[in-house]
C-alpha cells in the first residue's frame, strides 16, 4: 500500500479493498463521511452512503469512506462503523482536529478538509462529496477550512460548488486569489448546488472525464500544489429553480440569525432548516447530486489512471 509519510502508517487503517487498489493502481474515490454524521437527516444518510458506494463500485472504482474511529484513521468503513456514524452523535473533523481526536481516541466524520488530508496521507487522488464550504453570507470571516485545504493538499474534488447557503461569489473569489482551478463539467456556470445555474460564469469547462484528466496531469506536470474543484450540476430531474430556493435559504439565514447560531453549528443548523421549508425537495436533490457526482468522480479517477498508465 501506498503511504507517504511514513509515521503516519501507525496511526492509519484501510481496509481491505482499498488496499489492494492501491496495489494494483485501480481507481478509487474517496468520501467524506460529514455528509453521513452531519449534513443529511436520517434515515437517508446511511441509505445515501452506502447507494454511493455502489455507485462508484458500478463505475469500475472502489470507494474509500473516510472517519476516525475511536482514534483510529480509516480509510474505507465497515457497514458497523458507517452505521454508528450515521446515528451516533460525533464530532466534526477537520485539519485542526485530527490530533486532538485521535489523542483521545474520539469518533469523528470528517469534513471535505478533514477527508482530503486523510486521502493524500493514504494516496488517494479523487474525492466525490455534495458541496464544499466557503465563505459564509454575512459573516465574511467564516471561511471555512475546505478552502485553504482545497489550496495546499492535492485532490480532485468533485462537487456541485459550494453549498448554496453560502455566498457563491465570494467563494470563487477566495478559490482565484489562492490558486484553485474550478473546471465546470458539462457546464459554463458555476453549479448552485440545488439549482444548475448561479449566474456566475465560469472559464473553463470540460465534456468528457478525459478532458478533466488530461487537465489535471498537467497541473501535476507543472508542480502546482493544491487541488482542482470540478463542479458538476444537479440532475436536472432533481434541481430547485434558484429564486425557489434562494427565497428558502433567506428564511433559513433569519432563523439562524434569531437563533444565534455560529461557527461550525452553522452549515448543519441551516441545512436542517431548509428540509424543512423546501418540504423535503433540498433532500431530493442532494441526495441525485451525491449519486451523479459519486459516478462522474469514478469515471474522472479511471480516465486519470489509464492517462498516467499510457505515459
Ligand atoms: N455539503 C452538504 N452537506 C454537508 C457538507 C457539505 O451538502 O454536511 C459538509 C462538508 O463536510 C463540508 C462541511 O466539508 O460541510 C463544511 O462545513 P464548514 O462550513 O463548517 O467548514
Ligand atoms: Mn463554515
Amino acid at each position: 500500500m501506498k503511504i507517504t509519510h511514513s509515521s503516519i502508517t501507525g496511526r492509519i487503517d484501510i481496509a481491505p479493498e482499498v488496499s489492494d487498489a492501491l496495489d494494483t493502481g485501480d481507481a478509487i474515490v474517496a468520501l467524506e463521511s460529514t455528509l453521513v454524521a452531519h449534513g443529511l437527516p436520517r434515515p437517508h444518510n446511511l441509505q445515501v452512503a452506502q447507494r454511493m458506494q455502489s455507485e462508484i463500485r458500478s463505475a469500475a472504482a472502489v470507494p474509500a469512506m473516510i472517519a476516525i474511529m475511536d482514534g483510529r484513521i480509516k480509510i474505507g468503513l465497515s457497514d458497523a462503523e458507517l452505521g454508528s456514524l450515521a446515528n451516533d452523535d460525533v464530532l466534526k473533523v477537520t485539519r485542526r482536529d485530527f490530533a486532538s481526536t485521535i489523542s483521545r481516541r474520539l469518533t469523528g466524520a470528517t469534513t471535505v478538509a478533514g477527508t482530503m488530508l486523510a486521502a493524500s496521507w493514504a494516496g488517494i487522488d479523487v474525492l466525490a462529496t455534495g458541496g464544499i464550504g466557503g465563505v459564509h453570507r454575512g459573516y465574511r470571516r467564516d471561511v471555512s477550512a475546505d478552502l485553504p485545504e482545497l489550496s495546499r493538499t492535492s485532490m480532485v474534488v468533485v462537487c456541485s460548488g459550494a453549498k448554496a447557503i453560502l455566498s457563491l461569489s465570494d467563494t470563487i473569489e477566495w478559490l482565484e486569489t489562492y490558486g484553485v482551478p474550478i473546471i465546470g463539467y458539462r457546464t459554463t456556470e458555476l453549479p448552485a448546488f440545488y439549482s444548475r445555474s448561479s449566474g456566475l460564469r465560469l472559464e473553463v469547462h470540460a465534456d468528457t472525464p478525459e478532458d478533466v484528466a488530461h487537465m489535471i496531469l498537467i497541473q501535476r506536470e507543472l508542480g502546482l500544489a493544491g487541488s482542482c474543484l470540478v463542479v458538476v450540476p444537479v440532475p436536472q430531474e432533481a434541481a430547485i429553480p434558484l429564486d425557489e430556493v434562494e427565497r428558502d435559504i433567506t428564511e433559513a439565514l433569519k432563523i439562524a440569525d434569531s437563533e444565534k447560531v455560529r461557527g461550525k453549528a452553522i452549515t448543519p443548523f441551516l441545512l436542517e432548516q431548509l428540509v424543512n421549508l423546501t418540504d423535503g425537495a433540498s433532500v431530493r436533490a442532494n441526495v441525485a447530486l451525491l449519486m451523479n457526482n459519486a459516478r462522474v468522480a469514478s469515471e474522472i479517477a479511471v480516465a486519470l489512471n489509464s492517462r498516467s498508465r499510457d505515459k
